[in-house]
């Protein structure tokens, strides 16, 4: 067994949790490129260096600590949503770290770390290691923007004067990746780690319909082409038509709306808001595809112009096998009886790696399910399991 250390652990968890605290809860404000996440993997370099790994940022932000010659990589994302949790990403991350200086301590197996950049998406989806997979070209990725605007590579410049190259992916053997839940299944069964058999695919969009701007006191609601009142049809119209085409593991939303003008004595005149949908099956995610595209030219009709932003997106990927086995037969010694398989509803960076070599993840319990949100929560004794599970299968390979 590695000699991990739960104490030194759980402190360097709680010291990534300052940078960009919220004051609520334990709960941090992190999005990729600004000031706290910066400072954070500044800290974070730091880390790795006194573990005795050689620090290295990559030009879109991904953060490695590297060990010499072929090891495995163990990692997930310091970056948060603009509300997160202190566990999203940085359990995976700390991890990492602790196993990659327990195996120091113990002369092997070779453990290198990473910090994916942007796997919360404020420019993309999994921006970072996208980019590093190649499932997302530079010059591509540099042309996408925020909610407020600003370019991906103005923000990248921020890791100008620290960039190194990109990382050859052929020095590591494999990757594993701990994250929370998320959701709700193993708080409400009380089970203690989750394998990951294989994680959705995800579809992401921007939709744009224009009407008419107008006085909200004098139009008459029959003249009026309600920017609102169209998205408003589009989302009751694709809930029924969906119907028969999804399960319930199947997720849509529309999470991020923004109205012009946006004042209450104005009829709204645009409106452009994000669809995300994901599903276990691609073919399913192509079909959601058609009834969105077609349901949002039937609202718009003559009344409306319709367009779309860019459309991003990841393919369902399942785990790879051996390392899933060494993750199964780990929880199996460490939490009997206690862990099940189970597929991720959660997008991860090990989607993205998955193209690279061969990749597994596992879960440890959400309190309440709760995510993207400053109450992300779990029992620090689940967070040692996790840890303990983790340092079991990487002994094994
Ligand atoms: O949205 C996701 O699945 C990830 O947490 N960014
Ligand atoms: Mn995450
Ligand atoms: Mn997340």
């Amino acid at each position: 067994m590695l000699p991990v250390n739960p104490d030194r652990f759980l402190n360097s968890l709680h010291a990534l949790r300052q940078f960009g605290a919220a004051g609520i809860g334990k709960g941090v404000q992190r999005p990729a490129y600004t000031d706290a996440d910066v400072a954070a993997r500044d800290w974070l370099a730091e880390e790795m260096r006194t573990a005795g790994l050689t620090p290295h940022f990559d030009p879109v932000g991904n953060l490695f600590g590297l060990c010499e010659g072929p090891s495995l990589l163990l990692g997930s994302h310091s970056d948060s949503q603009p509300e997160g949790g202190w566990l999203d990403g940085a359990l995976g991350v700390m991890a990492a770290l602790e196993i990659a200086k327990a195996t120091q301590e113990a002369g092997g197996p070779p453990v290198s770390v990473v910090s994916f950049e942007d796997e919360e998406g404020r420019f993309g989806v999994t921006t970072g290691s996208a980019v590093w997979a190649g499932n997302l070209a530079l010059d591509k990725a540099d042309t996408l923007t925020d909610r407020d605007g600003v370019r991906f590579d103005a923000a990248r410049a921020v890791f100008a004067d620290r960039a190194e190259g990109f990382v050859d992916p052929s020095r590591f053997t494999g990757f594993f990746e701990m994250h929370i839940e998320q959701g709700p299944y193993l708080d409400t069964t009380g089970e203690k780690i989750g394998v990951v058999s294989d994680i959705v695919g995800i579809r992401d969009m921007k939709i744009i319909l224009e009407g008419q701007q107008n006085h909200a006191g004098t139009t008459p609601m029959h003249l009026r082409r309600d920017a609102f009142q169209a998205l408003a049809r589009f989302s009751t119209l694709i809930n029924e038509r969906f119907r028969n085409v999804v399960t319930p593991a199947t997720v849509w939303t529309i999470g991020h709306v923004s109205l012009h003008p946006n004042a209450s004595s104005i009829v709204p005149g645009k409106v452009t808001f994000s669809m995300q949908w994901r599903d276990g099956d691609a073919d399913r995610l192509a079909r959601m595809e058609e009834i969105i595209r077609a349901t949002a030219a039937e609202v718009a009709g003559e009344d409306f112009a319709l367009s779309f932003g860019p459309m991003l997106g990841l393919e369902p990927v399942p785990m790879d096998t051996r390392l899933r086995g060494a993750l199964a037969s780990s929880a199996e010694h460490v939490a009997p009886g206690k862990w099940r398989d189970m597929p991720s509803g959660a997008l991860h960076d090990a989607t993205n790696v998955s193209r690279l070599m061969p990749v597994a993840m596992l879960f440890v319990p959400s309190i309440g399910g709760i995510s993207h949100d400053f109450a992300e929560d779990t029992d620090e004794a689940d967070l040692v399991t996790g840890l303990e599970v983790l340092a079991g299968a990487v002994a094994t390979l």
